[in-house]
């Protein structure tokens, strides 16, 4: 299998990588830290015998995303996979107090970094008749929740899109499925809170959230059923997490 997955520098990306990395898989890895991705490489190409190739990439960037698709295209000729996993939250805050260049970041990245990304790849799925575009989602985007507003829209954007995409690519027999895990213990919570580990941390407090092994495990279950099978949509929490009813304000 040949694939491609955004955001493979840490948390799901990176344990994505890692559960494909079997030989017969090529994986093109990708994310804005060039040192990590490198890494990454080193270690699955020694280990586990795989070939990886790195790109630098910010999926905000749309000149830079089409100019990648291209290279994958004259490299690869095909693509099986494609992972829309680039994504992050930022900051947590009443709308009224919200921060508007996060609210910008967030909607580039989560929203429109993953329709750029689908652009320029889906075209080479499409000439060849087949193909698989896994999101990443979020119970988040199920679910609004307090403070959550700008993030839980962008996932409820790529619930939008995961539905629509797969209405839209079924005749070139393309499978879309989204994934949409609850809290999950990466570097998110880190990126949420710009550095504050201790905040970060109080996130888990006092349960077992997933793992990103866990989320790479779904992706590999969906990437590898038998052609006829397509999972549209699969939501995953910790066993100590569900959803609730409508807060009430007293
Ligand atoms: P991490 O912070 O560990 O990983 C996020 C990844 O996204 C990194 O590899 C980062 O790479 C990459 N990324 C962020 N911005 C960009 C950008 N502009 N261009 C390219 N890559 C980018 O968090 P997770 O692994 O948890 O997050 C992965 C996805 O899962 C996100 O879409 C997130 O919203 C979603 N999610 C997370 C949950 C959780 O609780 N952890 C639960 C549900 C969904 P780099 O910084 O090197 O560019
Ligand atoms: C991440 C899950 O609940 O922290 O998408 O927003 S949550």
């Amino acid at each position: 299998m040949n694939i491609f997955i955004t955001g493979a520098t840490s948390g799901f990306g990176k344990a994505i990588a890692e559960k494909f990395a079997v030989p017969g898989n090529q994986l093109w890895i990708t994310g804005r830290r060039a040192d990590r991705l490198e890494a990454i490489k080193k270690d699955l190409e020694e280990n586990k015998g795989v070939t990886v190739t790195v790109s630098t990439l910010d999926v905000r960037d749309k000149a830079a995303v089409a100019a990648l698709a291209d290279t994958v295209k004259q490299q690869w000729r095909t693509i099986d996979l494609l992972v829309n996993n680039a994504g992050l939250a930022l900051g947590m805050s009443s709308i009224e107090e919200g921060d508007t260049d996060d609210w910008d970041t967030m909607i580039d990245t989560n929203v429109k970094g993953l329709l750029y990304v689908t652009r320029a790849i889906a075209p080479l799925m499409r000439a060849q008749r087949s193909g698989h575009i896994i999101n990443i989602g979020s119970t988040a985007g199920k679910v609004a929740y307090q403070n959550g507003n700008v993030y839980c829209a962008t996932k409820f954007a790529v619930d939008a899109l995961s539905q629509t995409m797969r209405i839209d690519l079924l005749p070139y027999n393309i499978k879309v499925t989204a994934i949409n895990p609850g809290m999950a213990e990466t570097e998110f919570s880190i990126v949420r809170f710009k550095g504050n580990e201790t905040q970060a941390q109080k996130t888990y407090e006092g349960f077992l959230p997933l793992r990103a092994e866990d989320i790479a495990d779904a992706v590999y279950y969906c990437a590898t059923l038998p052609p006829h099978v397509c999972i549209n949509d699969m939501t995953i929490t910790c066993t100590q997490q569900a959803n609730s009813i409508y807060k009430v304000s007293r």
